[in-house]
């Protein structure tokens, strides 16, 4: 069988990495598109890759960006993918508010550019096209749970950018016969979430708290729900997506819901960690005099519209993929807790000598 070959854009993010390694287990030849930064950006996926001099060497990296449509279409054009998982975006909704017209570039046009350097290659009939699409479409929500035919009400720029994204890529499978298609994705988490998401905020918060290097926890909304899985499970449905005979769009999720609160008490029980609640405006910091850690709420992490509930419905995927999540909730929660722990304790070890932010930045977020 002729050896399949994918390209990733977003490869250097929390779902990228999962895949590439995922495509390399199945013999894939992976290219991945970075973009310029001036620091590393390739932390979550240098344990696979090999020097290209290297025979084995199966996963190559190409720098492109999303806004700029000529690295785009070379790229494509010179690696002549099977398959494009296209993952690249500015995913943070709070930031989305801060950067509407950036997030719009990136998250909608970027799209549009990739399908169109498909189309002018004349690759329309041998590509297929994964769009990383997401539930934060459903935003006000209209039905619960939802599903694919749930009516869409996007609630922030990067909600808007993406329903775009969305209909583009129904469009051009549509109008040029391409095999495109939507994952709907709920919200996904793992070790390797971005730090400001507010899973990994909170685990991270709560290992470097239990090791002495932080004090409190500021959180915005508590309230809100979501359908929280791994990362790792759902990358699988996103390949599952292409490997089908035609084209289709599948909301992907647990159909479990918890609260950001909750999701902070399961994870302060899996350090033994007590907690304090405090409300907004209240002024207080650290452990209280009974050793409770604070949990704060500060306003400047609510966003000007919140999407307040998630749950997800994802019987298609399960009866027409195959698919189901394999990672529980809690072993989800318990498998950030242990690895952020380990981070926490090595920066708690090298602080001493001087090495204050190896991991991280200090920057709140
Ligand atoms: P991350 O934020 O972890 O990764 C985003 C990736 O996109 C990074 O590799 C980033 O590069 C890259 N990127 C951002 N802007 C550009 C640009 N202008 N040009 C090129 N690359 C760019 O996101 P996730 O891995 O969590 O999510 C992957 C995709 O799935 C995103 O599109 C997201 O919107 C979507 N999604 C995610 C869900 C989730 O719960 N994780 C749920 C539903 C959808 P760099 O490393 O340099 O920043
Ligand atoms: P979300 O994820 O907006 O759902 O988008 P995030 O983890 O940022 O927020 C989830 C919920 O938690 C509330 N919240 C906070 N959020 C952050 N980031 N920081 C906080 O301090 C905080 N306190 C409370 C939020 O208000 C929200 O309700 C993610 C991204 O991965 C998107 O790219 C993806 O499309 C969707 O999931 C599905």
């Amino acid at each position: 069988m002729k050896q399949k070959s994918a390209l990733i854009t977003g490869i250097t993010g929390q779902d990228g990495a999962y895949l590439a390694e995922f495509l390399l287990k199945k013999n894939y030849v992976v290219h991945g598109m970075r973009r310029r930064t001036s620091l590393f950006n390739t932390h979550r996926i240098d344990h696979l890759y090999l020097d290209a001099h290297e025979p084995n060497a199966r996963l190559f990296l190409h720098y492109g960006d999303m806004t700029d449509s000529s690295s785009l279409t070379r790229i494509i054009q010179k690696t002549q993918p099977d398959e494009i998982y296209n993952l690249a975006a500015q995913s943070h909704v709070a930031v989305s508010f801060e950067e509407p017209e950036y997030t719009a570039n990136s998250d909608a046009l970027g799209t549009l550019r990739i399908l169109e350097a498909v189309r002018i290659l004349g690759m329309e009939k041998k590509v297929r096209f994964y769009q990383a699409s997401t539930s934060e479409l459903f935003g006000m929500v209209q039905e619960i749970p939802q599903k694919e035919t749930t009516p869409f009400y996007p609630r922030s720029p990067y909600a808007a950018a993406k329903l775009y994204a969305y209909w583009i890529t129904v469009n051009y499978r549509e109008a040029y016969q391409m095999y495109a298609c939507n994952g709907i994705l709920f919200n996904h988490e793992s070790p390797i979430r971005g730090e400001t998401f507010v899973t990994r905020k909170i685990t991270r918060a709560l290992a470097r708290i239990k090791c002495g290097l932080q004090d409190c926890l500021y959180l915005g909304n508590l309230n809100a729900m979501r359908d929280w899985g791994h990362a790792r499970d759902y990358v699988e449905a996103a390949w599952l997506m292409l490997q089908r005979e035609a084209p289709e769009d599948f909301v992907v999720a647990t159909g479990e819901q918890r609260s950001v609160r909750e999701f902070v008490e399961v994870a302060a029980d899996k350090v033994g960690i007590k907690l304090r609640w405090v409300g907004e405006g209240v002024e207080e910091k650290g452990y209280d005099r009974a050793g409770n850690c604070v949990v704060a709420v500060d306003p400047r992490y609510f966003r000007p519209t919140e999407v307040e509930t998630l749950l997800g419905d994802s019987s298609r995927a399960r009866e027409r993929l195959g698919w189901k999540p394999r990672t529980s909730f809690t072993d989800l929660v318990a498998e950030m807790m242990v690895e952020d722990l380990k981070e926490a304790e090595c920066e708690e070890m090298l602080r001493p000598h001087g090495f204050p932010t190896v991991f991280g930045s200090r920057i709140a977020s």
